[in-house]
């Protein structure tokens, strides 16, 4: 036992060989010889997992020890990716690892290579939350993570014929090494059914009997810091019916219907719904929400109530942060235990649900934003659907002196929207019901106060502040590119793993011509990596020895995929007519990757334009070998792992005002990619830590864009230009499309008819001619490029997600680290 111990523990290369050998063979039935790729991804990670656990435990028993506030991170995304590389980092092991795998006759990337993405998640606001997980455990804040274990994640992406077409994403088909089931920790939700009124001792007492039950059952997977000191916890609900199946059906002979409430109940952590500025009404998708916001608070409130303090001390121990308005149904969950529960008055109630709650905006897209309508909340949640009457009502009384004799001003701020039917505002609820509202970036967090909510900036205007996003420099830079990493660290030390602001040393080695050549270097090889990467991944074949210009994010109008195509049809024309503007072009290759939401039309057709566009100039020999287009299937974090690390040129091009932040954009400024992009989002505060002159900034800023808006005409912008209107007659002549008459007609539409709504047009000019400065300085002497890219990452301290988990430590959860005791 004793010596089992320690060879769980260990740290050396034997004891993990040791440990691996033993897992293969007690957890996988296995052996070295007898086994596969899968047996020993398992059997690695567990021998991992068991030099995490003991952390684990005493992460929490030092918290517990403490009677520490904690953070709860309420999210219906997690897109934590890949698991086992950053984890064996974190641990410090990778060495050891190695040298055990080596000694057996395996590599940890084959292994490594087995494991699925975890994508539960559409982008970036999954991925900031998985990010924010990793900054609070290095910076030993105690936090939980709160979200859905989805049987399916986002769907896996396929290109036929050029069309996306959507897979199941079966990411649990294997089991999942990193996860700790605990079927002790289980929380009944109902839903339906309907509210009975007790009247007693003086006051109603409200009872809700719901008319469906569901359990909810916790998956734990730890969430390591750098340097193992605190492990937190990244617990997923899964939805498991009460009753197997129903007894009376079964003998009655009827099988289907006996386990229908079982497959009925289930379902709700099947599958995390694919859209992420779209927003659907329905009801399972309601339903999901209330599921794991029910479960949350249930945990919080139990673990809480091992204290035996009064309730007025809850806020001391409990910050929650609602990723956007997803887990909004928090307010009213909070404040049912509290009335109903707990028997607390409203006014206290209120106050302590007030203090905890914090609300995180994630969007500029009007048609994002949640509403539920209020006959489906009041079926399926009705005991909620009187607090949030209640709420709308105490809160509107209050805003009447913000707003004398405008009642449409009221309108525009009460939480219910009087159309037909009335539906429930789910950011008016999370505003309301918070004690503060954040951006995600400054131009953002201003446009929340001016633009989107300016009434609610005036009834509360201490509660909007920003804390713009960031990204934890852990995995994407010293995992997903560890040549760079290691060549930083030789030239400013390795303290920038911790303390991102260290970062700002490298800027003297921009003028070092030795590093300027090793950068080179590495920049070369990560694209020989990625080459061989999406080869092996689609198929594809990429020339290294190109200039690597990469758009990859969501496919939306709005991040203007489009304008890169449009872009392209104008330097493939200048190359076939021999045009100034490509000729002392270097070789490049276009990169594009992103996923559409299932029912966005125009978003799988700017896939299928990329697609075909692709196929021509592939195929044009006339420009292939100076051109190359390439759409990347099935873009997720472990690809992005691979593609980031080998950009030359970030494409951040959305139009002003409509991107919140964007962190792609920071993965890709550690990485050394230089940014041509907009004045919009995190993009102006990437100028103003740069440099605008270390950037290719173009395009109508976030003003101006408003100035055009009730004059802007799209035909007009064309004629003006020659060039552009023999691009835009390329596109519209079908050109691209010969053998599919038609198929483009709602992008036309879109752009031309409908008003260009997202001024592709008022913006391509300007693109183009600086694209083409971006073109010739990458041509030109290399040293002016990498000098830029250098000074960029040097100028990238501020995009640290500790940086940002900092921020909403002090300023929004008042938390404070709390280092592991050796001694528990
Ligand atoms: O805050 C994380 C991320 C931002 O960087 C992106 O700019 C923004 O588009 C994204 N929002 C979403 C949509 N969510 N909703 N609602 O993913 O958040």
């Amino acid at each position: 036992m004793q010596n089992e111990l320690r060879t769980r523990f260990g740290h050396t290369a034997e004891s993990i060989a040791q440990d691996f050998a033993e897992h293969l063979k007690y957890s996988e039935d296995a052996d070295v010889y007898h086994t596969t790729q899968e047996g020993r991804y398992t059997a690695l990670a567990l021998t991992i997992r068991d030099r995490i656990i003991h952390q684990w435990d005493k992460s929490r028993k030092t918290q517990r020890a403490n009677n520490v506030k904690r953070v709860y991170y309420l999210s219906l995304e997690f897109l934590m990716g890949r698991a086992t590389s950053n984890n064996i980092i974190n641990l410090g092991l990778e060495k050891q690892v190695r040298e055990a795998l080596a000694g057996l006759g395996y590599t940890l990337e084959e292994l490594a290579d087995v494991e699925p993405d975890a994508g539960l998640g559409n982008g970036g606001l999954g991925r900031l939350a998985a990010c924010f997980l990793d900054s609070m455990a290095t910076l030993e804040i105690p936090a939980y993570g709160y979200g859905i274990r989805y049987n399916y994640g986002i769907f896996r992406q396929k290109i036929n014929n050029g069309w996306q077409v959507e897979q199941p994403d079966n990411w649990l088909r294997d089991g999942n090494p990193w996860e700790i089931h605990r079927p002790d920790v289980v929380y009944p939700v109902q839903f339906g059914g309907e509210v009975q009124v007790i009247h007693e001792n003086g006051r109603d007492n409200f009872k809700w009997v719901g008319s469906e039950l569901v359990n909810g059952v916790a998956y734990d997977t730890p969430i390591i810091g750098y340097g193992c000191k605190t492990v937190n916890t990244l617990r997923l609900w899964s939805a498991k019916s009460p009753e197997e199946f129903n007894f009376h059906e079964f003998n009655d002979g009827d099988y289907t219907e006996s386990v229908r409430s079982k497959i009925n109940a289930e379902t709700l952590s099947q599958v995390l719904y694919p859209n992420d500025t779209l927003y659907m009404g329905k009801e399972l998708r309601l339903k999901q929400q209330y599921f794991f916001v029910a479960c949350s608070l249930a945990d919080i409130v139990r673990r809480f109530k091992r204290q035996n303090l009064s309730w007025q001390h809850f806020p001391d121990f409990a910050a929650i942060q609602l990723n956007d308005t997803h887990p909004s149904l928090a307010v009213p969950e909070m404040m049912r235990i509290l009335l109903d529960q707990e028997n607390i008055g409203w006014d206290e109630a209120w106050d302590i649900t007030h203090q905890m709650m914090g609300y995180t905006n994630h969007t500029l897209m009007p048609e994002a934003l949640e509403k539920w309508s209020l006959p489906m909340m009041q079926k399926i949640l009705p005991r909620h659907m009187q607090i949030i009457f209640e709420i709308n009502h105490r809160f509107l009384q209050s805003a009447v002196s913000f707003f004398p004799l405008q009642p449409e001003m009221l309108g525009k701020v009460s939480i219910i929207e009087e159309a037909n039917p009335k539906q429930i505002r789910m950011a008016n609820l999370a505003i309301v019901g918070s004690h503060s509202t954040n951006g995600v970036a400054e131009l953002h967090s201003e446009l929340l106060k001016t633009s989107m909510f300016p009434q609610f900036n005036i009834i509360y205007p201490n509660q909007f502040n920003n804390k713009t996003n960031g990204i934890t420099q852990r995995r994407w830079l010293l995992d997903a590119n560890p040549a760079l990493a290691a060549k930083i660290s030789e030239a400013i030390g390795d303290g920038w793993i911790t303390d991102y602001s260290q970062i700002s040393r490298l800027a003297p080695f921009a003028k070092d011509s030795a590093f300027l050549e090793d950068f080179a270097k590495i920049k070369r090889q990560c694209k020989i990596e990625a080459a061989s990467f999406l080869k092996k991944d689609s198929g594809l074949y990429i020339n290294p020895d190109t200039m690597f210009d990469v758009q990859v994010k969501r496919i939306h109008e709005y991040k203007r995929q489009f304008l890169n195509a449009l872009n392209i049809i104008l330097i493939y024309t200048d190359i076939k007519n021999g045009g100034e503007a490509t000729k002392n072009m270097a070789p490049m290759t276009f990169l594009f990757g992103g996923k559409a939401a299932p029912g966005y039309v125009n978003a799988k057709l700017i896939i299928k334009f990329i697609n075909n566009l692709a196929k021509v100039i592939n195929a044009d020999t006339q420009v292939n070998k100076l051109l190359s287009v390439q759409f990347m299937p099935n873009y997720r974090v472990t690809m992005a792992e691979k593609i980031i690390p080998a950009t030359n040129l970030s494409e951040q091009i959305s139009t002003a005002g409509t991107e919140a932040s964007g962190t792609g954009n920071m993965k890709f400024m550690c990485n050394g990619a230089l940014t041509i992009g907009t004045m919009d989002g995190a993009n102006i505060e990437i100028a103003q830590e740069a440099g605008k002159e270390n950037l290719f900034i173009f395009g109508h800023t976030e003003e101006e864009i408003s100035g055009l808006k009730n004059t802007y005409n799209p035909y007009a912008w064309i004629m003006k230009d020659p060039e552009i209107k023999k691009a835009v007659d390329l596109f519209l002549s079908g050109y691209f499309n010969v053998n599919e008459p038609g198929i483009f007609d709602p992008l036309r539409k879109s752009l031309f008819d409908n008003g260009d709504k997202y001024f592709h047009f008022a913006d391509l000019r300007m693109y183009a001619d600086t694209h083409k400065r971006a073109r010739d300085l990458y041509a030109g002497e290399k040293d002016d490029w990498n000098r830029k890219a250098i000074l960029n990452i040097a100028a990238s301290g501020k995009f640290s997600s500790d940086r940002t988990i900092s921020e909403y430590a002090n300023d929004i959860w008042h938390v404070k680290p709390c280092p592991v005791q050796k001694d528990l």
